[in-house]
């Protein structure tokens, strides 16, 4: 069995997170991935407080189950969803692309496990400071927004700087990559590509598609010029944005406007032609639509056979 201290501290069978995905992961899949033992998070990204509201009533007719909260802390509507999340007192709540320092004394006075998203030591010794539960190392081998180091780089000097648990992300797509990221000291694995193509992940067929037919080398990072570097399926419009950011006759402007709302068009209309596909380096590895159980399961099960078979 893989339990670790994360099962205890928030009560889930498996300590297998699923990351929070902006326009993809909605109450459905965060239900269906918490009743089948793992952590399900919905996802913010940049949607109004109103929609978040509606998913957490939702997830909770749906699951009995903990659950998780990832607030995107660039969107114009992260106060507002900060403060409902301490007045619902949400079990877990999770940061991403940001430092949620000013957030930490609310989310602490109302009991909430924070555990933010870090891309460095340096934050991740700010968050245990501040009173975060566990941190969640992400390496760049991530889909969407990434830092700079590797999964293999950033969890062990992770460990090595902060007391506190430490989730490992980025480029975990099985048991290999899980019983790996217990070697580097992980307490649990956070993952998202995989979950991309879950039979209850609402994303347009056509990402799925995307993502199966994938190979090792098909991704591709966009938006370093604008300081936030974004993984993605490679496409002619992100092979289009890569080549236009070392075009300077293009200002940073017209690169944000070209970037805006290309990842609601992939997600909701699959739109192939202007859409962001963001997908970690792991896409290589997936190969077919399962449901969150089947996925949990396998996982479960490769990773105690990996660790048990495990000899020099
Ligand atoms: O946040 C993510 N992944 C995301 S957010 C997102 S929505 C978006 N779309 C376009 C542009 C930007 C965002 C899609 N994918 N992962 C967690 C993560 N956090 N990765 C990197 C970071 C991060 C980066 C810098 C965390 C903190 C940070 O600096 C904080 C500071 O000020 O020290």
């Amino acid at each position: 069995m893989i339990k670790t201290i994360i099962c205890e501290m928030l009560g889930i069978e498996y300590p297998i997170f699923q990351g929070g995905m902006a326009w993809i992961s909605d109450a459905g899949l965060a239900a269906a991935v918490s009743n089948a033992g793992g952590l399900g998070i919905i996802a913010t990204g940049n949607a109004p407080a109103s929609y978040v509201s509606e998913q957490i009533k939702k997830v909770k007719t749906l699951t009995d189950r903990p659950f998780g909260v990832n607030i995107m802390l660039m969107s114009p509507s992260a106060d507002e969803i900060a403060g409902m999340v301490a007045e619902e007192k949400i079990p877990v709540v999770t940061t991403g692309a940001g430092n949620p320092s000013k957030y930490m004394p609310l989310w602490n006075e109302a009991n909430i496990k924070v555990m933010p998203l870090v891309a460095s030591t340096g934050l991740a010794k700010m968050m245990q400071r501040s009173g975060a539960a566990a941190v969640i190392a992400e390496g760049c081998e991530a889909g969407g927004h990434i830092g700079e180091l590797t999964t293999m780089a950033l969890v062990p000097q992770v460990c090595d700087a902060v007391e506190i648990p430490v989730i490992a992300a980025g480029g975990i797509g099985d048991g290999r990559g899980i019983a790996a990221a217990f070697m580097l000291g992980a307490a649990g694995v956070q993952i998202g590509t995989r979950f991309l193509v879950a039979k209850e992940c609402a994303i347009h067929q056509n990402y799925k598609d995307k993502v199966i037919a994938a190979k090792d080398i098909d991704t591709i990072t966009t938006g370093k010029r604008l300081g936030h570097p974004v993984r993605s399926l490679k496409t002619p419009f992100s092979r289009d944005l890569f080549n236009k950011e070392y075009d300077m006759n293009i200002t940073n402007d017209e690169l944000e406007e070209l970037a805006a709302g290309s990842l609601q068009l992939s997600a909701v209309e699959g739109d192939l032609k202007k859409g962001s596909f963001m997908a970690g380096q792991i896409s290589g590895m997936i190969k077919k639509e399962q449901t969150a159980k089947e996925i949990i399961d396998e996982l479960v099960l490769e990773t105690e056979q990996r660790i048990r078979s495990f000899r020099l």
